[in-house]
């Protein structure tokens, strides 16, 4: 069962029906919707008002007295959506239940959403909450590795936009099982792309180490299947891979299984790795047809779209949510279930801190660091005194960051090289 609280019940809301009269108006352009700019502190006070006041009052609140497509469209986007109705005429009769419909489901994810704390929102309280912690939940995703030039799926150099031209109508097909079956040359083409380098992983899988070393982590559930949690050294019993790793391979036919480095070399030349007992079944079969699919062929134990995640993630993940006290969230767009849902499973009253280089707005954390994984771990690793299993820690502990503070009352904060950066420092790396 989910547990949620209301952590922040007795701060003040704005007064009613304050929302309409500044509302700024959502405009159509070229066909598209436009919605104004909407920054995190407008989303928090509209979550915060549906949270606490209800549906009827919120809707009265942030709606006209006779609202169009387009006004529900827009306070779908304040709850921190991104409707999926941009190009359509909402204000169209025929398009009404569609509208209602997406700001509906909207309205249910905030109400089963877990709210900020408060008075957790300043970079030295996150500080201390690491400080502090000692049953610590870190859940990492694919942008922990990109700087070992491993790409992550959503970005604009990730796996989705350099396979536009494999002919996917979803580049999630990459990863799907009924695709992999018919043809897994779609997956071998992509796969080498995530291959784990040997003996290299990053400052923030260092970072995780230390949280380990120092007794702190109560356990990593990465999403990541490059197995670098194992390369850094993490013990064994202190991650998850959710979504199985690279680590081992099994052959889609006869379920043998191998050592993944074995078929690395394969794979990295892009071929397809068969299967040492199914080979000759395998060519024999080919002499007849050129459609044998994945017979045969070596997978590895990555958990595709569709598949059952590893049982040792729902052996553990029920206890860890009530045991932890801090989680933090590094290199993921939170896109993922069941593993996104971990953030709502956490006791609302735990403290959150994001580390992503993308800001996330369908969770909320009380701190969220945004910027490179690996500067920020830096970054809080000398704050913390700590000194981090990584070749160019030394060497990145001499750079100065810069925090934009733009939006510290949420939380918020961007940290930069202090060279790359004009503006003034507000919390310096000088120490
Ligand atoms: P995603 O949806 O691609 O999101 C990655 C997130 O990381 C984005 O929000 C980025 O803003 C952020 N990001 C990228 N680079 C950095 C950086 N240097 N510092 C900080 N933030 C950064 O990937 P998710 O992990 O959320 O999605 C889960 C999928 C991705 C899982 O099923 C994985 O198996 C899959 N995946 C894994 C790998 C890997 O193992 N390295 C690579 C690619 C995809």
């Amino acid at each position: 069962m989910e547990k949620r609280s209301l952590n922040d019940a007795t701060a003040t809301l704005p007064p009613a029906k304050a929302h309409q009269a500044e509302r700024p108006q959502i405009a159509r352009v070229d066909g598209k919707w436009v919605v104004p700019a909407i920054s995190k502190q407008q989303v928090h006070e509209a979550k915060r008002c549906l949270k606490q006041r209800g549906v009827d009052e919120f809707l009265e609140q942030y709606l006209p007295e006779s609202p169009k497509g387009s006004d529900m469209l827009y306070i779908t986007a304040l709850l921190g959506f991104s409707p999926s109705m941009m190009s359509e005429d909402v204000d169209d009769d025929k398009n009404l239940i569609k509208v209602v419909r997406t700001l509906q489901r909207a309205i249910n994810r905030v109400i089963t959403t877990r709210m900020r704390i408060m008075s957790l929102h300043t970079v030295d309280q996150a500080v201390d909450a690491i400080a502090k912690a000692q049953r610590i939940i870190v859940l990492t995703g694919a942008g922990i590795s990109t700087s070992l030039g491993i790409p992550d799926f959503r970005s604009s150099q990730g796996i989705y936009s350099l396979v536009q031209d494999l002919g996917l109508d979803d580049p999630q097909q990459v990863f799907d099982m009924e695709t992999f079956s018919e043809d897994p040359d779609i997956f071998y083409k992509v796969a080498h792309m995530v291959l784990p380098p040997e003996d290299r992983w990053t400052p923030t899988h260092a970072f995780v180490k230390a949280l380990s070393d120092k007794g702190k982590l109560l356990r990593n559930y990465t999403q990541n299947i490059d197995n670098l949690e194992a390369q850094v050294g993490i013990p064994k019993d202190k991650y998850i891979q959710c979504h199985g790793s690279f680590a081992t391979a099994t052959c889609f036919t006869c379920k043998r299984q191998v050592e993944g480095s074995k078929i690395f070399p394969i794979i990295r030349t892009m071929q397809l790795p068969v299967c040492p007992r199914c080979h000759s079944r395998r060519r024999r079969l080919l002499k007849d047809s050129n459609t044998v699919g994945a017979l045969g062929i070596m997978k590895p134990d990555i958990t595709f779209f569709g598949e059952d995640l590893p049982r040792v993630f729902y052996d553990n993940i029920d206890s860890d949510v009530t045991e932890c006290d801090l989680l933090i969230c590094i290199g993921t767009s939170l896109k993922v279930s069941p593993v996104n849902g971990i953030v709502n499973r956490v006791s609302a009253d735990i403290p959150q801190i994001l580390i992503n280089r993308d800001d996330i707005k369908h969770a909320e954390f009380d701190v969220s660091f945004l910027g490179y994984c690996d500067d920020v771990v830096t970054y809080l690793s000398n704050r913390l005194d700590w000194s981090l299993d990584h070749k160019d820690f030394t060497k990145m502990s001499q750079d100065k960051f810069i925090f934009d503070e733009a939006e510290s009352a949420v939380g918020l904060y961007r940290l930069e090289k202090k060279e790359e950066a004009s503006k003034p420092i507000v919390n310096g790396l000088s120490q």
